[in-house]
């Protein structure tokens, strides 16, 4: 099989992290151009990416560079539509960070652009579902001896966040892992959501409420409590309990060795995303570089960003209303049904 020859567009944290696994870890892959507005930053990829990686700082040009086989989207999510949009039309698979845009109505775009197109084309990195420890989870559910899941307690804390986050992005940048991951998990969409906030950490700079509880309730009447809290100051610190008929099943944080010093006993948390999830993003970029090579995507498809987005628009009516908002959206389309 040939190498996938990929362009990524934004190369920033993430886009960094991404071009390294492409570039040096994965398999079948190549990174052979990068994009950034600005240049020093698209220099900087590109330096990662190794020698004749070609530097753009506009979208339409390196989409357009016929070296280019595929696109990595990793910019922030208010400037995703316009470099998917743009693969779409050029006929290229698009890997696109997570959220797939920011609203809904921009990721419908999306989804009704690639339905137009006649092929799939696009994935979004919904990494959690590439996780194992959130695969063994799924499998326990879906093995039955569980019962059926009643109550979902979840916490996503990350130690700070800088003046760019706002409370709307604790939902569309957050709180959107929990969105996908827990309609995935439990095989169920969302119904109706609402945001509680009260006491703010001092942590937060003005303006962000912190910490943000999330209650969403499935279909079924699966109801999740989810805790945000970006400025925790401790660790990343990501937990999933599902309580069921039957038993519960608590994903904790992966382990560490447990110390004994100075009368006490301890034990690390991980300090962020880049380590807690770097096997699930190594993992889902694999499959993506597979699937494409194959002219298939298998990850989480537009369909699932749109859906995602559906939900955290409700719930950014929520934060503001401070009530029970409904989750709607229509059947899956046939173009989207496995
Ligand atoms: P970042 O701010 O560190 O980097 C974004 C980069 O994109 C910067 O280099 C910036 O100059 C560039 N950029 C901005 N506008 C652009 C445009 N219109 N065209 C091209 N480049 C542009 O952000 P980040 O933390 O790397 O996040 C990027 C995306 O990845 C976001 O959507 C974020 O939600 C997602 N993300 C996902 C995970 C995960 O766990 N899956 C983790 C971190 C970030
Ligand atoms: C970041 O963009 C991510 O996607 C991380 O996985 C998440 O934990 C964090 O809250 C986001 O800001």
């Amino acid at each position: 099989m040939g190498n996938l020859k990929i362009g990524v567009v934004g190369c920033g944290a993430i886009g960094r992290e991404h071009i390294n696994r492409l570039a040096h870890k994965l398999q079948n892959s190549e990174v052979v151009a990068v994009m950034d507005v600005f240049e020093e930053g698209a220099k900087r990829g590109a330096a990662m990416a190794g020698e004749n990686c070609r530097i753009y700082t506009d979208v339409a040009s390196i989409v357009n560079d016929s070296e280019v086989d595929a696109i990595v989207v990793t910019t922030p999510g208010f400037a995703h539509k316009e470099a998917v949009m743009a693969a779409v039309k050029a006929g290229k698979p698009v890997f696109c960070e997570k959220p797939l845009c920011t609203t809904a109505a921009d990721c419908k775009e999306i989804v009704e652009a690639e339905i137009a197109s006649g092929k799939h084309l696009v994935q979004v990195g919904f990494m959690r579902r590439y996780d194992r420890g959130y695969n063994q989870v799924k499998e326990l559910l879906d093995g039955g001896s569980f019962g059926k899941p009643l109550v979902v307690k979840c916490t996503h804390r990350a130690i700070s966040v800088d003046d760019s986050y706002s409370t709307e992005m604790a939902v569309t940048d957050t709180a959107i892992h929990e969105i996908d991951c827990l309609h995935w998990l439990l095989n169920d969409d969302w119904a109706k959501v609402q945001v509680i906030t009260g006491a703010n950490t001092k942590n937060a700079h003005e303006g962000l409420m912190d910490p943000q509880v999330m209650i969403m309730q499935s279909k079924t009447g699966v109801t999740v409590i989810l805790e945000v809290y970006v400025n925790c100051k401790f660790g990343y610190d990501i937990n999933c309990e599902v309580v069921c008929e039957e038993g519960v099943i608590n994903l904790p944080c992966p382990s560490f060795p447990t110390v004994r010093k100075d009368c006490a006993i301890s034990t690390a948390i991980e300090q962020n995303w880049i380590l807690r999830f770097i096997d699930s993003y190594d993992v889902e970029l694999q499959d993506w570089i597979s699937s494409a090579l194959k002219g298939e995507v298998n990850g989480p498809t537009a369909w699932d960003g749109y859906i995602a987005e559906v939900t955290a628009d409700a719930l950014v009516a929520a934060q503001k209303s401070g009530k029970m908002e409904e989750v709607s959206f229509g059947d899956t389309p046939a173009f989207y049904q496995k």
